[in-house]
């Protein structure tokens, strides 16, 4: 067997492994339910073994949307001990049980490429009509209640809710977070090295807020106004971005497209105050601080999203090209998901230094729409050397291509199977 049929049978193996049925875990032990943007890049790894399974995934997610259209963060089809917070903790009454917070909603652009891949075109029809309504519901219910003020840019409430848990970004926003007092026991140690997650002090204010929100009946006004934690967070937002154009892009092929003027509008002021998050010392553009309406001047890897979300200028995108390269030089095993001159650089800390493979890929998809596709070439080339050493983990070591975090992890094999073999 050729080295590329070897990734091909593995990456095959760990979806396959992780699959429980209409939904695949990220990894067996460590994450035992469905988590929503792991789905929608997982999705992408099925189309490239079984279309009706691609499409199932989604499906199975959208049974834990919320009546106000929210999608949850995680979804909880079946209950295990393996982690913490679990069902129980989250005070969400719903069938089936759910988190408070929503992720990165990716989704959109997820069916979009799949829809456009797939070689079943009926299938294809029948899945983006079915799912169609629900995403719009999604992409409204982040306009509406994550943006009650109409500024174009929504807000999370929650560190997980980026998707980037432990980001230096984030920092000196959770300082202001207080740590949960009651006692509880986190899971993730006796999966993973201690080194490897974040740490107690980090926890004590997530499951703060996993309180906080319950103790607010997950009101949305009084959780904007209230909120200890509130970011503008420069990746979610791009995500969201891209999403939306690619919703308005899928309504149109619809069997019965619907009026989407609100969404429009959304997407049309979210475009200009992404603009207003560049920062042209750093070469990237920032998150952003609500309580102190301030850029966060912490360079990550969040902040090339923009490319992915095509919010950023062809200027911009030619400086975040040349920026890259420079972060590829400092650690050349995918890009840094905190740059590597940074103080707070963590190499194998989770979301302070490690490359993740679908944000590599994500950044590769800007790069080549704003036609960088040597740059792009570069991540891809990046990307397929660290599972060639090392197989495929939840992150990697910038530096020594190291697989760290959880093993068999579904997204990296996903990512492999769509974007590296
Ligand atoms: C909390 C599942 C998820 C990813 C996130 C990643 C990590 C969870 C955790 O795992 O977060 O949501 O318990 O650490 O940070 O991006 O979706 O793979």
């Amino acid at each position: 067997m050729s080295q590329t049929e070897q990734l091909i049978s593995e990456a095959k193996r760990v979806l396959k492994e992780n699959d429980l049925g209409g939904y695949t875990v990220p990894t067996k032990g460590l994450y035992p339910f469905q988590w929503n943007w792991d789905a929608g890049i997982t999705a992408l790894g099925w189309l490239h073994i079984d279309e009706k399974r691609a499409w199932a995934e989604f499906e199975t997610l959208f049974k834990g949307q919320w009546e106000n259209g929210m999608v949850p963060h995680v979804v909880f089809h079946q209950d295990s001990d393996d982690y913490f917070p679990g069902p129980d903790q989250w005070g969400v009454v719903g069938n089936p049980p759910s988190t408070s917070i929503s992720q990165p909603p990716l989704l959109a652009t997820m069916v979009r490429m799949i829809y456009e891949q797939s070689q079943d075109k009926d299938l294809a029809q029948a899945k983006l009509d079915a799912l169609l309504p629900g995403l719009i519901r999604y992409h409204l219910w982040w306009y509406r209640e994550r943006d009650p003020e109409s500024t174009g840019l929504v807000s999370s409430y929650h560190p997980w809710e980026s998707g980037m848990d432990n980001s230096p970004a984030w920092d000196d926003i959770l300082e202001r977070v207080p740590q949960a007092t009651r006692s509880y026991q986190r899971r993730d140690l006796s999966h993973v090295d201690s080194n490897q997650r974040p740490v107690k002090a980090e926890y004590d204010r997530y499951v703060y807020l996993v309180d906080f929100f319950k103790d607010k009946k997950f009101d949305y006004q009084t959780i904007h106004d209230e909120c200890p934690f509130h970011t503008k967070d420069v990746s979610l937002n791009s995500v969201l971005q891209r999403a939306t154009k690619d919703l308005i892009h899928l309504n149109s092929l619809a069997t019965e497209p619907v009026n989407l003027d609100e969404i429009i509008r959304g997407a049309n002021k979210a475009d200009v105050q992404i603009q207003a998050l560049w920062d042209a010392e750093r070469h990237q553009f920032l998150n952003k601080d609500y309580a102190e309406n301030a850029p966060i001047p912490v360079k990550t890897s969040a902040g090339f999203m923009p490319l992915y979300g095509h919010s950023a200028t062809p200027e911009q995108a030619s400086i975040m090209a040349e920026e890259i390269k420079l972060w590829l030089e400092k650690g050349p095993k995918g890009l840094a998901s905190t740059y590597p001159g940074e103080a707070v650089f963590d190499a194998k800390r989770y979301w302070r230094g490690p490359s993740w493979l679908h944000i590599n890929w994500m950044i590769a998809d800007g790069l080549s729409y704003y036609g960088h596709h040597d740059v792009a070439a570069l991540l891809q080339q990046a990307s397929r050397s660290i599972i060639e050493q090392s197989g495929y983990w939840e992150y990697f070591d910038p530096e020594t291509g190291e697989g760290c975090g959880g093993s068999n992890f579904s997204w990296t094999a996903a990512i492999a199977l769509h974007w590296l073999v």
